[in-house]
C-alpha cells in the first residue's frame, strides 16, 4: 500500500517540523505532501528546506490563504496524478498523533474511508476548553441528524481515504473550505454506500501556534449541512412522489 501523507500549512513553522519528524518515525513508508498557502512566516520556505533533506518530502505552494479544503483538494489532486493508494489528512499543528497512524492504515484494509474519531468509545480530547467540546460535539449531532449519518465525528480531520473513495468523488465541485468540507466528504461517501469506519483517537490541542478556526467556519458548515440535509430529504420525497 502506497500512501500519501498530505499536511496542510498556514503559518506552522514551529509546529511542522516536529510533526513530520514524529510522521517520518512513526510510519517511514508513507510519503509526506505539505500543502502551503504562501505563509507569511515562512513555513513554504522551511518545507523547501525539509523537501532537499528527504526525498520522500513533497511541497505544493498555493498563491494564497484559501481554505483547509482547498488545500486538501489541491493535495489530492498531486497524489492522484501518482500512483499513492491510500491518502491521509493530517494537521500539522500535532493535534492529529502520528503514532496513531499505523491504527487508521490498518482500518483502512476494510474500510472505504477512515475517520480517527474523538467522540467514540476509547478516542478523546486533550487541552479544550468545554465550550470547544461543546461546539465540536453539537456540530457531530445536528450534521448526523440533518444528513441521516451514522458517524459520530463528522468535523474530524485526521483521516484516511483509499484512492478508488477519491477517484469516486468529483473534487471540482466541493466548495466548503473549512468543517464543512470534512463533512461534505463524509456526505459524498456515504451516499455512494462505500464503508466508513471510526478509530479511537487522543486529539491533542496545539501547544505551538495559532488556530484558524473561526465562527465564520462553523456558520460555513451548519449552513451547508442544513442546506444538503434539506435538499437530501426534499430529493428523496421527490423520488417516492415518482414511484406512486
Ligand atoms: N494550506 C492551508 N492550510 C490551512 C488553512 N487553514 C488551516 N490550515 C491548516 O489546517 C490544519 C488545521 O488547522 P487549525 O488552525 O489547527 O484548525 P483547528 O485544529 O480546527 O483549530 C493546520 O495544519 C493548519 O495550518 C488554509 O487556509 N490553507
Ligand atoms: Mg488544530
Amino acid at each position: 500500500m502506497k500512501t500519501l501523507t498530505i499536511i496542510p500549512t498556514y503559518n506552522e513553522i514551529e509546529a511542522l517540523p516536529i510533526t513530520v519528524e514524529r510522521l517520518r518515525a512513526a510510519v517511514p513508508d508513507s510519503d509526506v505532501l505539505i500543502v502551503d498557502d504562501n505563509s507569511p512566516d515562512g513555513t513554504g520556505d522551511l518545507a523547501e528546506e525539509m523537501h532537499a533533506a528527504d526525498p520522500q518530502i513533497h511541497v505544493l505552494h498555493r498563491t494564497q490563504k484559501n481554505g483547509l479544503g482547498g488545500a486538501y483538494i489541491a493535495g489530492f489532486g498531486w497524489g492522484l496524478e501518482r500512483d499513492y493508494d491510500v491518502f491521509v489528512e493530517l494537521d500539522a499543528d500535532g493535534s492529529h498523533q502520528p503514532e496513531q497512524l499505523p491504527a487508521l492504515l490498518a482500518a483502512v484494509d476494510e474500510a472505504d474511508l477512515v475517520i480517527g474519531s474523538r467522540w467514540v468509545p476509547g478516542g478523546s480530547v486533550v487541552n479544550w476548553p468545554l465550550h470547544r467540546k461543546l461546539i465540536s460535539r453539537a456540530g457531530s449531532l445536528y450534521s448526523r441528524t440533518m444528513l441521516g449519518l451514522k458517524v459520530r465525528d463528522i468535523t474530524a480531520g485526521y483521516r484516511a481515504f483509499r484512492r478508488s473513495t477519491l477517484e469516486d468523488i468529483d473534487l471540482t465541485s466541493i466548495e466548503s473550505v473549512g468543517y464543512g468540507f470534512q463533512v461534505d466528504m463524509t456526505f459524498r461517501v456515504a451516499r455512494q454506500r462505500k464503508t466508513i469506519a471510526e478509530v479511537p483517537i487522543t486529539f491533542v490541542e496545539r501547544t505551538l501556534g495559532a488556530s484558524k478556526m473561526s465562527s465564520d467556519i462553523v456558520v460555513e458548515a451548519m449552513a451547508n449541512v442544513t442546506r444538503w440535509g434539506l435538499r437530501a430529504r426534499g430529493q428523496t420525497l421527490a423520488q417516492k412522489l415518482g414511484t406512486r
